[in-house]
């Protein structure tokens, strides 16, 4: 394969209305503000990544405009001066630039989009991964329990066989028990989003009897001792989404056993290169894994359908279709679930790239970087 020289990076700021507000006890999201990426190189290909960091600081530390500066100031310039010829050069290249790893996560998807294409073969091909259908999973975040039951309904109506549900200390645990009956077909996951403290474990306690496959970050990612405590006492699996960063806080929680199961979000971990790392220390480790999302377009969640496709991710992830959040994606093709299931793409590459035209609408900032 021969060596990738960027030679123009485009960063595209973008902000696009949900279609309904996204509810957590944390946040309410009614805004998707996100940085879209496009690299060329020297010989005219091109590769694109999304930026998953959020307006403020309400997930984790990153965001937008911090991510932007990190992009704008180090990442890009270290690029530009660069000779790849594979996209895990990146990480050694950009290691005197500490975390930061969503700004990172977006130059190393868009490398790893323009090294598949030079294969001509689809991404999920490139790292492992099988010609499968990907199982599709929602989430459902609404600011009440009328609209809970509703867009479960609707969601089931759709084909989705895997429902994941926002949970909080004011959640009605009996609720939950009898909705759960009410689907037995469909996976509910509950997440938590850190909502539970050491002085809430009885109170976390009473959802382990709902009938959820799997609880998400119950506690705050700063309490995974709080978290191994309660795990000793539930049977309900817990899955870590916001405690893992990097591959040590992986080999963390199985020292701990401070949850049982790994959310892979590729942003915060910074990007797919990190990403197989850590599922290949997983799979040794028969620790399972499922793919979390962002509130992402297009780009974004085919780099998770990508990962998806490997052994070892065994639940359902966070895979709605593009119509789920948006009136209409800024990329394309758009994803459509259909009978709880995506295609993979067949295209070489992560198989899909921006909708120039909608995105000009949303576009707010936008800057060129040349070598
Ligand atoms: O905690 O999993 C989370 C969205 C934004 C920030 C955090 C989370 C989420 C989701 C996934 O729940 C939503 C999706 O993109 O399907
Ligand atoms: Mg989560």
């Amino acid at each position: 394969m021969g060596n990738i020289q960027i030679q123009r990076v485009t960063l595209h700021l973008v902000r696009v209305p949900l279609k309904k507000p996204f509810t957590t006890h944390l946040q309410q999201v009614e805004e998707r503000e996100s940085i879209l990426i496009e690299i060329l190189d020297s010989v005219g290909q091109t590769g694109v990544g999304e930026c998953v960091a959020f307006s403020s600081p309400w997930y984790t530390e990153e965001t937008v405009e911090t991510a932007w500066l990190a992009l704008e100031n180090w990442i890009i310039p270290a690029m530009l001066k660069h000779t790849f010829s594979h996209p895990d050069e990146l990480d050694t290249l950009l290691s005197f630039v500490i975390r930061n790893h969503m700004a990172k996560s977006t130059v190393n998807h868009a490398l790893w989009d323009l090294y598949a294409k030079k294969l001509n073969k689809p991404l999920w091909q490139v790292i492992g991964g099988a010609s499968q259908p990907i199982e599709a999973g929602i989430v459902v975040a609404t600011a009440n329990n009328e609209e809970m039951y509703k867009e479960i309904e609707t969601a089931v109506k759709n084909g989705y066989k895997r429902i994941k549900i926002k949970i909080s200390q004011t959640s009605d645990p009996k609720q939950f028990k009898k909705m759960i009956a009410h689907y037995p077909q469909i996976l509910f996951f509950a997440d938590a989003n850190g909502a539970f403290t050491e002085h809430t474990i009885v109170l976390l306690q009473t959802f382990d009897e709902c009938g959820f496959t799997l609880i998400e970050q119950p506690f705050s990612e700063q309490h995974n001792a709080v978290s191994a405590v309660a795990q000793k006492t539930m049977k309900t699996p817990f899955a870590l989404d916001e405690s893992i960063g990097s591959l040590q806080d992986v080999e963390d929680m199985i020292e701990r056993n401070s949850g049982k199961i790994i959310v892979m979000k590729q942003g915060r971990v910074g990007g797919l290169s990190n990403a197989l790392r850590i599922h290949e220390h997983c799979v040794k480790k028969g620790i399972p894994i499922w793919v979390g999302g962002m509130i992402e377009f297009g780009v974004s969640k085919a780099f998770n359908l990508a990962f998806a496709s490997l052994p070892g991710v065994t639940f359902p992830g966070d895979f709605s279709s593009s119509t789920h959040f948006w009136n209409q994606d800024l990329a394309e093709p758009s994803i459509n679930v259909v009978d709880g299931e995506i295609f993979l793409a067949s295209e070489s590459g992560v198989g899909f790239k921006w909708n120039y035209k909608v995105m000009e609408q949303f576009e707010v900032r936008k800057k060129f970087f040349e070598a």
